[in-house]
C-alpha cells in the first residue's frame, strides 16, 4: 500500500528545467560548442558538478578544477537570474490541485530535489507547507541515479521504500528511484521515460486512485 508520496522538483513541480537548460546553453556557447535539447536529457536530475562534467564532455573540453568551479558558479548566477522572477504562475499544471488533494487524504509528502536551490524555490512558489519532509542538494553525498536522495526522503517521511511513490521527470532520477526499491511515475514524455512504471504527460486530470489500482493489479 502506498502511503507516501516523493516529488523532485524540477520539471515535475515546477518548469525551471528549462532555466537550468537556457543556463547551460549559454555557457556552452561562451565556451563555443553548440548544446541541444537532447544532451540535456543526460543533465537532469543530476547535480550541478555532475551536470558541468557532462556539458564539457559534449563541447570535448578539458579543464582545470579551478575553471570548473568558476563555470559552474556562473551557470549558477544565470539560473538564479532565471529564478528571481520565480512565482506560482510557474507551477507545472494541475501541481497545486494534486497537492490539496494529497494532503486532504493524508499521504505523507516529501521532497526529493538534487538542487541545491529547492529551498529557495519552494519559498517563491509559497507551497513549503504541503511537505512534510524536504530533501536537496544540500544534504547528499551522491546524486542521482544514486538512490541516497530518495532513502532519505522516505526516512524523512517515516515510509519505507516499498510504500512509496515517486514522481520524476528525469532518467537519472528514475533510477535512483528504482534502486531505492521504490514504484516511479515518470511525468513527460514516455518515449523519453520508458524506463518508469508509468508515465503522465502532466499532473492535469491525474487519478492517484486509478494510478494506486493500477500499481496493486500489477
Ligand atoms: P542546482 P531536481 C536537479 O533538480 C535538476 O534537474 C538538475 O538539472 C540540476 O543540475 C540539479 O537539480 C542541481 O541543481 O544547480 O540548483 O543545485 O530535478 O532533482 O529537482
Ligand atoms: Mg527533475
Amino acid at each position: 500500500l502506498i502511503n507516501g508520496l516523493i516529488f523532485d522538483l524540477d520539471g515535475v513541480i515546477v518548469d525551471t528545467a528549462k532555466y537550468h537548460y537556457f543556463a547551460w546553453k549559454k555557457l556552452a556557447k561562451e565556451l563555443n560548442f553548440a548544446f541541444d535539447e537532447n544532451q540535456n536529457e543526460a543533465l537532469k536530475g543530476v547535480s550541478r558538478m555532475q551536470a558541468l562534467e557532462l556539458l564539457l564532455n559534449f563541447g570535448n573540453i578539458k579543464a582545470s578544477q579551478e575553471e570548473k568551479r568558476l563555470w559552474a558558479n556562473r551557470k549558477n548566477r544565470y539560473y538564479q537570474q532565471c529564478l528571481s522572477n520565480l512565482s506560482q504562475n510557474d507551477l507545472l499544471p494541475g501541481v497545486l490541485t494534486f497537492l490539496t488533494k494529497t494532503k486532504e487524504r493524508k499521504y505523507k509528502i516529501a521532497l526529493a530535489s538534487s538542487s541545491k536551490n529547492a529551498k529557495t524555490i519552494l519559498y517563491h512558489l509559497k507551497i513549503e507547507n504541503y511537505f512534510d519532509f524536504i530533501a536537496d542538494g544540500n544534504m547528499v553525498q551522491e546524486s542521482k541515479p544514486d538512490p541516497e536522495i530518495f532513502l532519505l526522503a522516505s526516512d524523512g517521511i517515516k515510509c519505507p521504500p516499498n510504500a512509496c511513490l515517486v514522481f520524476e521527470d528525469a532518467l537519472s532520477g528514475i533510477q535512483a528511484a528504482k534502486s531505492a526499491g521504490m514504484l516511479v511515475i515518470g511525468v513527460g514524455n514516455s518515449k523519453v521515460l520508458s524506463t518508469a512504471d508509468l508515465v503522465i504527460s502532466s499532473f492535469d486530470n491525474f487519478n492517484l486512485t486509478e494510478a494506486e489500482a493500477y500499481f496493486n493489479n500489477d
